[in-house]
C-alpha cells in the first residue's frame, strides 16, 4: 500500500482541455519533474467523451503505472472502476460517499471535495480517505467554483483535531504553495501551474521543491 499523506504533496490534475501541448507529454514531464499523484479530469468545452475519453485515460494511466503514480479519476465512477484505476475524486454534487465507496471497494482511493466543517464530518463517516478543500486561491480553471476563501477551513480543521489527509486546491502556484501547507495541508493540487507551463517539467519540479524541501528543513 502506499503512504497517501505522502502521494498528495505534489498533485497533478488535468485533461485534454488544460494542456497546452499533448496531454501525455504534459503527464510525462509533469512526472519526471516530480509529481507524486495524477488526477485524470476531462472536463468543460471540448472535453472527449465515450471511446476517446477511455483511450485518453488507458494511455495517461499506463504512464502512470510505469513511474509508480497513482491514478485517479475525477467524477467518472464507470470509468474508473472499468480501468481499474487507484481511486477516483467526487465533489458533493456527485454520487454519494458512500454510494462510492461500496462501488469502488475498501481498496480503492476516495477523494471528496469539501467546503465546510459539516460535509467534512460526514465525508469521513461516509469512507472518505482525503479531502480536496478549495478554491484556497481565485482560480478561472472551475467555471462553477465556489468564492476563494484562503485556508481558513484547512487551518479549522486541523485545529479541531481532523487528521484526514488534506488537500488544498485552487489557484495554487509555485509561489503560494508553501502557505497552504503550512496552514496544514498535506500536499497541494495544481491544474494550471503546471499544464499551462512552458516547461511543465520544470514547473513541477518547482511546485515540488517548494512543497517537500522546505518542509524537510522546517
Ligand atoms: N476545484 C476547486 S478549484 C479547481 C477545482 C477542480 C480548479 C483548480 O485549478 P487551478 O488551475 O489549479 O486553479
Ligand atoms: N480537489 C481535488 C483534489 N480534486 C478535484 N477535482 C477537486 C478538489 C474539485
Ligand atoms: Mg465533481
Amino acid at each position: 500500500m502506499i503512504d497517501l499523506r505522502e502521494a498528495l504533496r505534489v498533485y497533478f490534475i488535468m485533461g485534454s482541455t488544460n494542456c497546452l501541448k499533448e496531454p501525455v507529454e504534459v503527464l510525462n514531464e509533469a512526472i519526471s519533474g516530480g509529481i507524486t499523484l495524477f488526477q485524470f479530469r476531462e472536463k468543460g468545452e471540448r472535453a472527449l467523451t465515450g471511446s476517446e475519453k477511455y483511450a485518453l485515460a488507458k494511455e495517461l494511466q499506463t504512464l502512470c503505472r510505469n513511474h509508480q503514480i497513482p491514478f485517479i479519476v475525477n467524477d467518472d465512477i464507470e470509468l474508473a472502476v472499468a480501468i481499474d484505476a487507484d481511486g477516483v475524486h467526487i465533489g458533493q454534487e456527485d454520487e454519494t460517499v458512500k454510494m462510492v465507496r461500496e462501488k469502488i471497494g475498501a481498496n480503492k482511493i476516495l477523494g471528496v471535495s469539501v467546503h465546510t466543517t459539516e460535509e467534512a464530518m460526514a465525508a469521513i463517516q461516509d469512507g472518505a480517505d482525503y479531502f480536496g478543500i478549495g478554491p484556497v486561491f481565485p482560480t478561472k480553471t472551475k467555471a462553477d467554483a465556489k468564492p476563494s476563501r484562503g485556508t481558513t477551513l484547512i487551518e479549522k480543521l486541523r485545529k479541531d483535531g481532523c487528521e484526514m489527509p488534506i488537500v488544498g486546491i485552487g489557484g495554487i502556484t509555485i509561489q503560494n504553495a508553501r502557505s497552504v501547507i503550512d496552514a496544514g495541508a498535506d500536499g497541494v493540487s495544481v491544474i494550471t501551474a503546471i499544464s499551462q507551463a512552458e516547461s511543465p517539467l520544470e514547473a513541477a519540479k518547482a511546485l515540488r521543491k517548494s512543497v517537500i524541501f522546505k518542509g524537510v528543513v522546517n
